[in-house]
């Protein structure tokens, strides 16, 4: 099966930080494409590409915001596709207006909402490979190998730190 996934922010200021779930799709081999567009600033053209994108093939939205935010729950009201908000820090609320004009959608339009910021743009392709991978097992495959390198990691982490606090005095 052919798909990819759409990953959308409000304006290009949010690419320093979506570039970061860009990076992830990658390296887990997921095909995607970047879209700026804005709930207020391009409803039209918003609209538009949401139905585009689901006639090419797109199966999970992403989609970056910060302020008011309403970009990822614009796109859940049109589409039946999962939906996956990344709160953005762009102003003084440094990103909790975002998180909880993101998170607090109305019951029956969902937007699974991440972490504000770099974590949650991470975040927002890990889970997106995960909603994926119920239907491609190549991808549950290098998901499944991504966590072994993760635990590895740990562990090797732990083993260094481990013997640094053996030559402690
Ligand atoms: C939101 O407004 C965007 O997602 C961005 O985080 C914020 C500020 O946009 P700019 O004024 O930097 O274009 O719509």
């Amino acid at each position: 099966m052919s798909y990819f996934v759409a990953v959308m922010m409000g304006s290009d200021s949010d690419w320093s930080i979506m570039k970061e779930t860009c990076l992830i799709l990658k390296q887990l081999g997921i095909e995607y494409e970047v879209k700026v567009l804005s709930a207020h600033r391009t409803p039209v053209e918003t609209l538009e590409y949401i139905k585009d994108a689901e006639s090419r093939g797109c199966q999970v939205f992403i989609a970056g915001a910060g302020l008011a935010a309403h970009l990822p729950g614009v796109i859940a009201s049109h589409t039946l596709k999962p939906v996956l908000g990344v709160p953005l820090e762009a102003g003084p609320l440094k990103g909790l207006d975002a998180l909880y004009a993101i998170v607090q959608m109305p019951a029956g339009i969902p937007v699974g909402t991440l972490a504000i910021g770099k974590a949650g743009a991470k975040n927002a392709a890990w889970l997106s490979a995960s909603i994926l991978s119920l239907q491609d097992k190549p991808l549950a495959d290098r998901l499944r190998d991504s966590r072994e390198s993760q635990r590895k990691a740990v562990l090797a982490k732990e083993g260094t730190l481990s013997q640094v606090m053996a030559t402690m005095e």
